[in-house]
C-alpha cells in the first residue's frame, strides 16, 4: 500500500522535442486512458494539482544550439516551485509530461529537499547532450545533463542550487542510442548506465536489484523519471524518437515493481507519451499500467 497521498501534476509542454504531440501526454494518461479509475480501484488517495500553465512564444533567448530555451526556463521555474510545494506538504509528486524537458523542473523543485536525491532515469537514451554535442538542439535530450550541472548555466543554475544531482546518485536503465559525447561524458565519470545488453546479461531483476541496493546506501529519496521510449516500440509506438530493442512489457513492469517493493521511491514521472503518433491509446494506456506497478498493483 502507498501511504503517501500521491499528487498528480499534468505538464502539457512539447517544446522541449524536435516533434510535437508531446504536450497531449497529460490529458490521455488522465482521461482517456483513466489514470483516475486505476487509483481508484488500487484504493489510492490522490488529488490532482492544478494544471501548469505552459509558456509560449516568448522573447527568444540567443543560444548556440538550444531550441525554445526561454520556454523551458520559464517552465522549469514553474514546475520547480510546484514540486517543491507538493513535497514540503508531504504529498509523492507524479508528474505526468509532456516531453522529457520538464525533468529540469522536477529535479529543481525535489533538489530543495534532498541533498542526495537518486534518480534512476529509464530511458532509450541518455539526455547527456549539451548545446556542443546534440545533434538536434532539442533541450529533451539534454535534461539528465542539466540537473547533473552540465551545460546552459541558465537552467543548471536554476534555484540556485548547482548540480541538483550527483553522478553516483544516478543509474540510467534501458540506454540504446547515446551519442558520441554522451557515452564519453558516462565513461568519464564512471555513471551507472545499464544498457539494453546489460538487461539482455544480467536480467532486468538483477540489474533492478544493483541499483535499489546501491541507491539505499547513499541517497534520501529516490526520484523515478520515466522516458516512455525505454519500452520497446512494439508496446509503445506513441513517442518521439522511438528506438528499436527496448524493455518488454513485463522487464518494464519487473523493474516497477520492484521500485515499489523496495519503498526508496520518493517521486516520479512519465513522460514522451506522444498520442499524436499513437495507435488506439495504447502507449497512454501502458503509462497508465505501469504507474499502477511503481505504485504497488498486485497480481495477487
Ligand atoms: B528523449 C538525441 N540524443 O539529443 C538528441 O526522448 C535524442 O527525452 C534525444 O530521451 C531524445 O536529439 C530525448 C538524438
Ligand atoms: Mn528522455
Ligand atoms: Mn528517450
Ligand atoms: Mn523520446
Amino acid at each position: 500500500m502507498m501511504n503517501q497521498s500521491v499528487a498528480i501534476v499534468s505538464v502539457p509542454f512539447g517544446n522541449g522535442a524536435g516533434t510535437s504531440g508531446a504536450e497531449l501526454g497529460p490529458a490521455h494518461i488522465l482521461n482517456n486512458a483513466g489514470l483516475p479509475l486505476k487509483l481508484n480501484a488500487m484504493n489510492i488517495t490522490y488529488q490532482i494539482s492544478k494544471e501548469i500553465i505552459v509558456p509560449s512564444q516568448l522573447p527568444p533567448i540567443q543560444t548556440t544550439n538550444a531550441k525554445y530555451l526561454a520556454e523551458v526556463l520559464e517552465l522549469s521555474g514553474q514546475l520547480a516551485d510546484r514540486v517543491s510545494q507538493l513535497v514540503a506538504q508531504g504529498t509523492f509528486p507524479l508528474v505526468l509530461g509532456g516531453d522529457h524537458s520538464i525533468s529540469i523542473g522536477t529535479v529543481a523543485g525535489l533538489a530543495e529537499h534532498y541533498a542526495n536525491l537518486g534518480v534512476i532515469w529509464f530511458d532509450a537514451h541518455s539526455d547527456l547532450n549539451t548545446e556542443e554535442t546534440s545533434p538536434s538542439g532539442n533541450i529533451h535530450g539534454m535534461s539528465l545533463g542539466i540537473s547533473l550541472g552540465r551545460g546552459i548555466p541558465l537552467l543548471t543554475g536554476l534555484r540556485g542550487i548547482c548540480p541538483k544531482i550527483k553522478p553516483e546518485h544516478v543509474a540510467i536503465i534501458g540506454a540504446r542510442s547515446l551519442d558520441p559525447g554522451e557515452k564519453a561524458y558516462i565513461r568519464s565519470l564512471g555513471m551507472a548506465c545499464y544498457t539494453m545488453h546489460d538487461i539482455d546479461r544480467l536480467g532486468i531483476a538483477r540489474v533492478m536489484d544493483k541499483v535499489i541496493q546501491h541507491l539505499r546506501q547513499v541517497t534520501d529519496g529516490v526520484h523515478v523519471s520515466f522516458d516512455i521510449d525505454s519500452v520497446d516500440p512494439k508496446e509503445a509506438p506513441g513517442t518521439g524518437t522511438p528506438v528499436k530493442g527496448g524493455l518488454s512489457y513485463r522487464e518494464a513492469h519487473l523493474a516497477l515493481e520492484l521500485l515499489f517493493q523496495s519503498d526508496l521511491v520518493t517521486s516520479a514521472e512519465f513522460v514522451e507519451v506522444n498520442p499524436s503518433l499513437d495507435k488506439h491509446n495504447k502507449t497512454a494506456k501502458l503509462a497508465v499500467e505501469l504507474i499502477g506497478s511503481l505504485l504497488g498493483e498486485q497480481i495477487l
